[in-house]
């Protein structure tokens, strides 16, 4: 079967032109990888050639050795993800120490994303902690969390809080919290290092200034999970710039608890501090 007709890469295109269409790529902002199953190799293994040259990932994950991943490339922009699918994104083979791969479909004149080491150490926690069950990390440029950036203090406990009293079903939806990894250069070994130590417990990481990392099993789980996030940050923009912050009522920390009674999460109570007001 041709790569394109396969399932796992309509759904790959799907995801991130429907990000795209959010507002969240501008230019060539934002990326996504999927750690593709055994039968999705199979499927389309005949399309692979073993031409290119092996290239250093920039971090080392043997717990991917082997794995196959459909990836964005560099500097490529998601808007042509459904126009140029063969230049915007391509399959690469993980080696066998975990430290090299090779494109073996697409990537036309390209590489895998600059985030490729955050990519692939986020990969290798999830594979771990959730035992295989996560196989999408996407990242985007979600406006309205890029500005909560700018005004909440850099800590998980006050992004989830805020987040989670924008909407009912937000502690419902990511009961675990949001991680922060601070203001730092992105490309490269050590965000990639922050971040995939807070995905041992999150699904969501925030970059302050940047954006925002989530990973799941399915598309549809990522991308419900950054544009939920969206989403409150919307509203909480929303209500601060009429109220000036002071909102007259919201979900308090024992509306929260009453909520994962019935809902059965588990909401940690660092998140569920008392605050001033
Ligand atoms: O340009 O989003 O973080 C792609 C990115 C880098
Ligand atoms: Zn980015």
């Amino acid at each position: 079967m041709k790569v394109l007709e396969a399932q796992f890469a309509k759904n790959f295109i799907k995801c991130g032109t429907d990000g795209f269409k959010q507002g969240w790529h501008e230019r060539n902002g934002g990326n996504l990888s999927y750690r593709m199953t055994a039968e999705d190799v199979e499927e389309v293994k005949e399309n692979f050639s073993e031409d290119r040259e092996l290239l250093p990932i920039g971090a080392c994950v043997p717990g991917l050795a082997g794995e196959y991943f459909a990836v964005t490339g560099t500097g490529r922009y998601m808007r042509n993800l459904e126009l140029d699918p063969e230049q915007s994104f391509g399959i690469i083979h993980v080696d066998e120490k975990g430290e090299n791969y090779r494109i073996v479909w697409g990537l036309k004149d390209s590489r895998p994303t600059s985030e490729l080491p955050t990519h692939l150490m986020n990969h290798e926690v999830k594979k771990r902690t959730t035992q295989g069950k996560h196989r999408v990390i996407y990242h985007a440029h979600p406006t309205n969390l890029i500005a909560l950036t700018f005004i909440l203090p850099l800590e998980s406990e006050v992004f989830t809080r805020e987040l989670w009293e924008m909407m009912t079903e937000c502690p419902v939806i990511f009961p675990e919290g949001i991680g922060v990894v601070p203001w730092m250069v992105p490309g490269g070994r050590q965000i990639a290092v922050e971040t995939s130590k807070l995905m041992e417990q999150y699904n969501a990481v925030v970059w302050a200034m940047h954006g925002l990392f989530c990973s799941g099993s399915t598309f549809d789980e990522v991308f419900g999970l950054m544009h939920t996030i969206d989403k409150a940050s919307e509203i909480w923009l929303k209500v601060a710039s009429v109220t000036g912050g002071k909102k007259r009522q919201t979900i308090t920390p024992d509306n929260f608890r009453a909520l994962a009674k019935d809902f059965h999460v588990t909401l940690d109570e660092r998140f569920l501090y008392r605050k001033e007001s």
